[in-house]
């Protein structure tokens, strides 16, 4: 297609639609106009990706989220499409601008954080690799809330983000299935003896999908996320007619849970956990069956990916459709179901280890239970007498009256990773360690990556448009091209050409904070970032106190040698987290503080943006001149924020935690602040119990008066919070060890400044930080996780009939 037929094409659209022609149309229509062009053009590859998978027998993987988190679609469908610059300046003649359009749709928030979006990049990486590979998860009502400051407060505000319709998605009303929830189950014998499983009771959930095209990147390849909805069965309408029967119905995958890292306790999540998981197999199964192949081979059509343990029950639901439903002997199922799943873990905080009472669950899925039973009945019963008892007691699923969803994860598949390597070889000498002993060939590696499409490509076109000019576009398509840049390290056109991108970036960002937040920020200052859930174990904390000892420097000392920096937070707390709230609140009253405060010349301001979401991050990430990666170290899985901004020039300043021992290892050490103490030293402490947070207090009077200024009224309005985290560091031993890392945090820091200081030395490292990202694609990652777990391979390996392009 050209411009002039899209043009075209665009304004029939319209008219058939709206009966309307260019100037009279809102911004909605047109954008409306235009996603349905867009749906319609690739709806064709859509079907017969499909079709082509069908008729190659081809095996696909089906990814098990309960978060995903695309954010806008619309830029990058049309990037994928190969329509994004044809768009942009043909509605350009038309005289509509495309950001006006993209203002439209609202953030696809279906996620709380890294988890969800790491599942989007890969969603993105799996069609753009031409990888048969699906998503699996729920439709929520209403997406993560929407964040704002009231008196510097966190509030929660619902995210209706369907309510002008989602114009990506497909409701397919014909491939519904129903889930049976809650009732009894007893088992009886049929005629020759099998025990059947018989339902009493209960009720039954109707789950819809609604299918959205994944395209691929100018591949022709579509691949499906497919979101269950719930509906009520026209059998069981009854028992719904009170409006509060009916509410609590809806409730059931209203929401997703705002919880980062810490288990929901609540019955309507593991609901929705098993939900999603019974909805989605039994789907695999149903096509699978319409494949009319033998059943013993179904390993070699479908894998089945646990994102964290939320789909855990993938593993008995499979069981219990291969037993119950087809008839098959427990030991063939076992051993095909452990063929066909697989596992990441995403966390070693151990709140986050899921675990269920037996009672919840026998509440809600009570063939599910007892399935699990049987399952953790045979595995002590294989390996009493071979394996150490105690070995045994802690690896068992069920325990003290609880189902521990992780040992159903790794005892029912074939592979359990690790989301980078500091991280997975955590998993394998502590967390999971007594796993590790029993099935050490199950576990590995598998680095989290980035979709550098959006991540460049999309959200910082200004540099984009220098490495073109510089390296070519073939990084484009393979990021390890990136490398070619340090070719230009020496290079002042280069360097100042990039910077030239950063600055006009960090301008645009000054803007959005002008008018969001009524701050004047320059743009010659450091832009300093430090955007991610709030947690205490990624410490926002750390950076606060440094940023209260510059002020008070700074108030001191007017004159103090220091770059101006602009100190810049994007997160969200869960609204049942109170500490995190408290952070939150005394982040904003020291903003308010310092920004007002005329005595320091603007050398410092803070920022503290509302409602950070996907959209937010494309707009801060392209700005940012350093790179806060500071959790403690072993409490980070990976991290993805910190890939982002590498490639995008940020400079990190980090712990040696997660991913970014990886980044560290690709960027090498003059090229990064390290700082802080090491994963072997943390547990040191532990073991020996010898970190006394008060001690440090009481020596380090920069300590004591940056932690006393929390307290003292340096800080307005903060009585209660002031005190609690006060409190936290010093009454309750600075669980995260910020106190301790202080000294050195500030030191990293005060580097940082002095590398600033020489502005072409800078520059080089900006570079060296963007051309040694390539390998945080996450078309590495989806990659690997096809070659070595799900053992899946591109549809144009078999057949290039569709002019499917090989990249
Ligand atoms: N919170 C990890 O904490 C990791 C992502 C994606 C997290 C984070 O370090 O990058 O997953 N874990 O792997 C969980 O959500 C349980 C996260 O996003």
């Amino acid at each position: 297609m050209d411009k002039k037929e899209f043009k075209k094409k665009f304004k029939r659209r319209l008219a058939e639609k709206f009966a309307m022609e260019v100037t009279d149309a809102s911004s909605n229509e047109l954008y409306q106009t235009l996603g349905s062009l867009m749906t319609s053009a690739y709806s064709q590859d859509w079907r017969e990706t499909w079709k082509d998978y069908r008729e190659n027998n081809q095996k696909q993987s089906y990814y098990f989220s309960i978060e995903f988190l695309p954010g806008k679609m619309l830029k990058s469908n049309l990037l994928n499409m190969g329509w994004l610059e044809l768009v942009e300046e043909g509605l350009d003649e038309l005289g509509i601008q495309l950001n006006d359009l993209v203002e439209i749709e609202p953030d696809m928030a279906l996620g709380n954080g890294g988890l969800g979006r790491l599942a989007s990049c890969f969603m993105d990486s799996i069609a753009s690799c031409g990888l048969p590979g699906n998503g699996n998860g729920i439709r929520y009502e209403y997406g993560l809330f929407k964040q704002r400051f009231v008196d510097n407060y966190q509030v929660e505000l619902p995210d209706e983000w369907l309510q002008k319709g989602n114009l990506w998605e497909v409701r397919k009303e014909s491939k519904a299935v129903d889930v049976q929830i809650g009732g009894n189950v007893y088992l009886k014998p049929d005629q020759y003896g099998k025990l059947s499983p018989v339902y009493e009771g209960g009720s039954k959930l109707r789950a819809v999908p609604y299918d959205t095209g994944m395209v691929g990147y100018q591949n022709k390849i579509v691949n499906t996320m497919r979101l269950w909805s719930l509906e009520i069965p026209p059998e069981e309408e009854d028992r719904y007619r009170s409006i509060e029967a009916r509410r609590s119905f809806e409730d059931l995958t209203s929401v997703l849970y705002p919880d980062d890292s810490n288990e929901a306790g609540r019955k309507m999540r593991l609901t929705q956990e098993y939900f999603f998981v019974s909805a989605g197999v039994q789907s695999i199964l149903r096509y699978f069956k319409s494949l009319n192949q033998p059943m013993d081979e179904i390993n070699q059509y479908a894998a089945i990916h646990i994102n964290d343990t939320h789909p855990a029950m993938c593993v008995a639901e499979f069981m219990r459709l291969l037993v119950d439903e087809e008839q098959m002997s427990w030991e063939r199922a076992w051993d095909l179901t452990r063929k066909v799943m697989s596992y990441t873990n995403h966390t070693i905080m151990a709140e986050a280890l899921e675990k269920w009472s037996i009672d919840m669950m026998k509440n809600v899925c009570p063939r599910i239970y007892q399935i699990i039973e049987e399952i953790d009945r045979r595995f002590v019963e294989e390996l009493i007498g071979v394996q150490d008892f105690d070995l045994i007691q802690r690896t068992r699923i069920i325990q003290d009256g609880q189902v521990h969803m992780a040992h159903l994860a790794i005892i029912g598949s074939h592979s359990t990773n690790g989301v980078a390597k500091l991280h997975s070889d955590l998993l394998k000498s502590v967390v999971l360690h007594d796993f590790y002993l029993l099935y050490p060939d199950r576990f590995n590696n598998k680095t989290n990556g980035i979709a550098m499409r959006r991540w460049v490509q999309l959200a910082n076109p200004a540099m984009s448009k220098v490495l073109d000019a510089t390296i070519g576009k073939t990084w484009r398509k393979n990021s390890d091209d990136l490398r070619l840049l340090l070719n230009y390290e020496e290079d002042d056109q280069v360097l100042n050409a990039l910077a030239e991108a950063k600055y006009q970036n960090k301008r645009s960002l000054a803007a959005y904070i002008k008018s969001h937040c009524g701050i004047e920020v320059s743009p010659e200052a450091i832009f300093d970032v430090q955007i991610k859930r709030l947690h205490a174990y990624k410490r926002q904390l750390l950076n606060l106190l440094h940023i209260i000892k510059l002020y008070l420097d700074l108030k001191e000392n007017p004159e103090l040698p220091i770059e101006p920096r602009v100190f810049i937070f994007g997160a969200k707390a869960a609204p049942s987290y109170h500490y995190a709230k408290s952070i939150i609140k005394v982040i904003n009253e020291v903003a308010s503080l310092i920004n007002a405060d005329e005595t320091i010349k603007g050398k410092l301001k803070l920022v503290f943006l509302e409602n950070y979401n996907v959209s937010l991050a494309e707009r801060i990430i392209p700005a940012a001149d350093v790179s806060e990666q500071i959790s403690l170290a072993s409490k980070e899985a990976s991290g993805t924020s910190n890939m982002k901004l590498m490639l995008n020039g940020a400079v990190t300043i980090a712990t040696l935690d997660g991913a970014n021992v990886e980044i560290r290892d690709a960027v090498g050490d003059d090229n990064i602040a390290i700082f802080g103490l090491t994963e072997g030293e943390v547990y040191q402490y532990y073991e020996k119990r010898n970190y006394h947070a008060i001690d440090l207090y009481e020596r380090d009077t920069t300590i004591q008066k940056v932690v006393n200024a929390l307290i003292d009224g340096t800080i307005p309005n903060i009585t209660k919070e002031g005190q609690e985290i006060f409190d936290s560091l010093i009454k309750y031993n600075d669980e995260f060890f910020v106190l301790r890392d202080f000294e050195d945090y500030c030191a990293a820091q005060m580097s940082v400044n002095q590398a600033y200081q020489d502005t072409r030395r800078w520059r080089q490292i900006s570079l060296r930080n963007t051309a040694n990202a390539g390998r945080f694609s996450s078309d590495r990652t989806v990659q690997q996780y096809a070659d070595d777990i799900w053992q899946i391979e591109p549809l144009f390996a078999h057949n290039d009939n569709r002019g499917v392009t090989q990249h």
